[in-house]
C-alpha cells in the first residue's frame, strides 16, 4: 500500500465550468484518485477554488455582488456540480481560505530570507478612462510571440507564453476597451526564478517519466529566447492575499496583494490544511502529505492539469518551493492535457461556446459525460468533441456492450432459475479460457491505469467489457438450458459473477452505474480482481440478486438533433 497525493488545477471562481475545463484535470485526477483508492492505496485527493485576481472581479462585478460574497456563492455551485459528476475529492477547498493566507504569507516571507525578492518600481499601464491600474487580465492586446490578437495580460491562450501585461502589443482596457493608456510608476516585488533556474533544469531532467507534453513546455520555456525570468508576484487590486512577509507588514507594499498565480498553487498546500481542520485533525495529519522531514518522504505526489497551466507548475511553484529552502514536497509525476474542442471550434467560457457542466449534468447523467470524456481525452492531441461522436460512443460501448450485457443475463436467469445465481455445473474449458483472456487484459488494464494512460485504459476496459458479449454469444445459455441445465447454470453463474467483476473495474469510469451494478447483484465486494478465477467465483450460487432498471437509454436521433440545436449558440 502506497500513499499517493493527487491535486487538480484549481478551477477559476469566475463561472461554472465547460467540459473541456472539465476532461483537462479534474475528471481525469478523479479517475485516478478513484483507481488507486480500489487498489487499496492511501489517497488525498485535493481540489479548490481559486478566488483571486481579475477574473473573480471582473467576474463579481459583472454579477453585481461584492467579490467575497459572490466567490462564496460560486464555490458552493461548483462544489455542488462537481458532486454531481461523482468527483471524489477528499476535500473541496477555497485559496481565500485562512490557511492560505497564512501559508502564501509564510513561502513570501521565506523566499525574502533567503534573497530571492527583489523590490521593482516598474511602470504599469494605467487606465485614464477608468481611473486604475490595469494588471493583467485587464488588458487586452496583440501577442509579440505569436501575433494573437486577443492575448491577455498574463498569458497568451493562444502560444501559452507568460506575459506582462507591457509586452502587448497596441493594449487595451479589458473593462472599457480604452486605448487611452498611460504608464506610470508603482512598486512590486518580483520572485528571482533567475537564480533558481539551473535547480529547476536539473529537477525537470531528472523526471524521465513525465509525458513529453510536460517536459517540453517546461523546457520551452527555461530555454527559449530570454530563458526563465523574474515574475512580478504581487498587483494592484483590493481582492487577494495582502502582501506581508510572514506574519510581519511588509514597508513599501500597503495595499497590494500577491498575484492569483503566486498563491493558487499554494492553495495545494493549504487545502491538505483545510481538508485536516474539517475531519477534526491535527497540523500533523496534513503535514505527513505536504512535508518531508513529517513523514511525507514516502508520498506519491500527481498533479493533473491543462497545457496551459505547465509553465506555472513546472516552473513558478516549484521555484517557490525550492526557494523557500524547507522541506516541501515537489510533483512527482505531472499529467497534463492537450485542448477538448466543440463541434468544430474552441469550448470558450467568454464566449459561451460549447456545453458547460451544469447543463451537462441536466440532460444525462454523469457517467454518459464521464465515460465519454474520459474515452476520448485529449492526451497526444486535441481532440473534438461532436454530438454524432458522443451519440455512437454511448449507444454502442455503454447501451450495446455493457448494459446489454446486464441486461441479458439477469433477465435471462429470472426468467430460467430466479432471481438467484444459479447451481449446477462447473465452469469448463470456455470459462477458463475466458478466465485467461480477461487476466491478460486486466492487467494490461492496471498497466494504462497506472501510467495514467487514459484513453488507453478506456480502449483496455471497453475491450473487457466485449469479451462478457462475446462470451455470451458463443455460450448461448438460451439455447444450452434445453438440452443441458446444468451446463446453462454454470454458464450463468458465471455471468452474473462477471457483472460484479465488471462493477469494480469500471468504478474509475463509471461510479454511479458500478454502484448500482453491485447494488444489483446485492454484494458490497468491490476488491480487485488480483486472482481473476476468485474473483469469478465471488458470487456463489444460491446468492440472490435483482435485475437492474436499464442502465444506460440510447440517445435518439431527436435528442441528438435537439441537443445540437440547443448548444449551436452562446449560452444564453
Ligand atoms: N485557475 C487556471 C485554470 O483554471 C487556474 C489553475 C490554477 S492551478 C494552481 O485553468
Ligand atoms: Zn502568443
Amino acid at each position: 500500500m502506497a500513499r499517493i497525493l493527487i491535486t487538480s488545477a484549481i478551477p477559476y471562481i469566475n463561472g461554472i465550468k465547460h467540459l473541456g475545463n472539465l476532461v483537462g484535470s479534474q475528471l481525469p485526477a478523479d479517475l485516478f484518485a478513484r483507481y488507486c483508492r480500489a487498489r487499496g492505496h492511501e489517497v488525498l485527493f485535493l481540489c479548490a477554488t481559486d478566488e483571486h485576481g481579475t477574473p473573480a472581479e471582473l467576474a463579481a462585478a459583472k454579477a453585481g455582488k461584492p467579490v467575497a460574497e459572490y466567490c462564496a456563492e460560486m464555490h458552493q455551485v461548483q462544489a455542488g456540480i462537481a458532486r454531481g459528476f461523482g468527483l471524489s475529492f477528499d476535500h473541496f477547498g477555497r485559496s481565500s481560505s485562512p490557511q492560505n493566507h497564512r501559508l502564501t504569507q509564510h513561502f513570501a516571507g521565506k523566499l525574502a530570507e533567503n534573497g530571492l525578492i527583489r523590490e521593482v518600481s516598474e511602470r504599469q499601464v494605467y487606465s485614464v478612462a477608468d481611473g486604475r491600474f490595469l494588471p493583467d487580465r485587464y488588458i487586452e492586446g496583440t501577442c509579440p510571440n505569436c501575433g494573437y490578437d486577443k492575448a491577455r495580460g498574463d498569458q497568451c491562450e493562444n502560444c501559452t507564453k507568460q506575459l506582462d501585461p507591457t509586452d502587448l502589443i497596441d493594449p487595451r482596457s479589458a473593462i472599457s476597451g480604452s486605448t487611452d493608456l498611460e504608464v506610470r510608476e508603482t512598486k512590486h516585488l518580483y520572485l528571482r526564478q533567475s537564480a533558481l533556474k539551473d535547480d529547476l533544469d536539473r529537477w525537470i531532467d531528472s523526471k524521465t517519466d513525465w509525458p513529453i507534453l510536460t517536459t517540453s513546455i517546461a523546457k520551452k520555456w527555461l530555454h527559449d529566447g530570454d530563458g526563465l525570468q523574474d515574475r512580478g508576484i504581487t498587483r494592484d487590486l483590493d481582492w487577494g492575499i495582502p502582501v506581508k512577509k510572514g506574519t510581519e507588514d511588509w514597508p513599501g507594499m500597503e495595499g497590494k496583494v500577491f498575484y492569483v498565480w503566486f498563491d493558487a498553487p499554494i492553495e495545494y498546500i493549504a487545502c491538505a490544511a483545510e481538508w485536516a481542520e474539517a475531519q477534526g485533525l491535527d497540523e500533523a495529519a496534513w503535514q505527513r502529505w505536504w512535508r518531508t522531514d513529517k513523514g511525507a518522504g514516502d508520498v506519491r505526489y500527481v498533479q493533473f492539469m491543462g497545457k496551459d497551466n505547465v509553465p506555472f507548475h513546472t516552473l513558478s511553484f516549484p521555484a517557490t518551493i525550492l526557494g523557500s529552502g524547507e522541506p516541501w514536497k515537489l510533483v512527482d509525476h505531472l499529467k497534463s492535457f492537450n485542448y477538448l474542442n466543440y463541434d468544430g471550434g474552441q469550448f470558450s467560457t467568454s464566449q459561451g461556446r460549447g456545453v458547460f457542466m451544469d447543463q451537462a449534468l441536466a440532460i444525462l447523467p454523469a457517467d454518459y459525460w464521464r465515460w465519454w470524456l474520459l474515452s476520448h481525452a485529449p492526451e497526444s492531441s486535441d481532440s473534438e468533441f461532436t454530438w454524432e461522436n458522443f451519440q455512437a460512443a454511448v449507444n454502442k460501448d455503454l447501451a450495446d456492450v455493457l448494459g446489454n450485457f446486464v441486461s441479458r443475463i439477469t433477465k435471462f436467469c429470472r426468467s430460467k432459475f430466479g432471481e438467484t445465481v444459479p447451481e449446477g455445473g462447473e465452469y469448463g474449458p470456455e470459462e477458463v479460457a475466458l478466465i485467461a483472456d480477461l487476466a491478460d487484459r486486466i492487467r494490461a488494464y492496471e498497466g494504462f491505469m497506472e501510467g495514467m494512460e487514459v484513453r488507453k485504459s478506456a480502449q483496455e476496459l471497453r475491450a473487457i467489457w466485449a469479451l462478457g458479449n462475446e462470451y455470451l454469444q458463443a455460450a448461448a445459455p438460451w439455447v444450452t438450458v434445453k438440452t443441458d441445465p446444468d451446463r446453462a447454470a454454470a454458464q450463468v453463474r458465471f455471468g452474473l459473477n462477471l457483472i460484479r467483476l465488471y462493477a469494480v473495474l469500471s468504478s474509475p469510469f463509471i461510479p454511479a452505474t458500478s454502484a448500482a451494478m453491485l447494488e444489483a447483484m446485492r454484494t458490497d465486494n468491490a476488491s480487485w480482481p488480483g486472482d481473476v478465477a476468485a474473483a469469478l467465483s465471488a458470487l456463489p450460487p444460491g446468492h440472490g440478486f435483482t435485475v437492474p432498471e436499464v442502465l444506460f437509454a440510447k440517445i435518439t436521433d431527436e435528442q441528438r438533433e435537439e441537443w445540437q440545436a440547443r448548444f449551436a449558440g452562446p449560452r444564453g
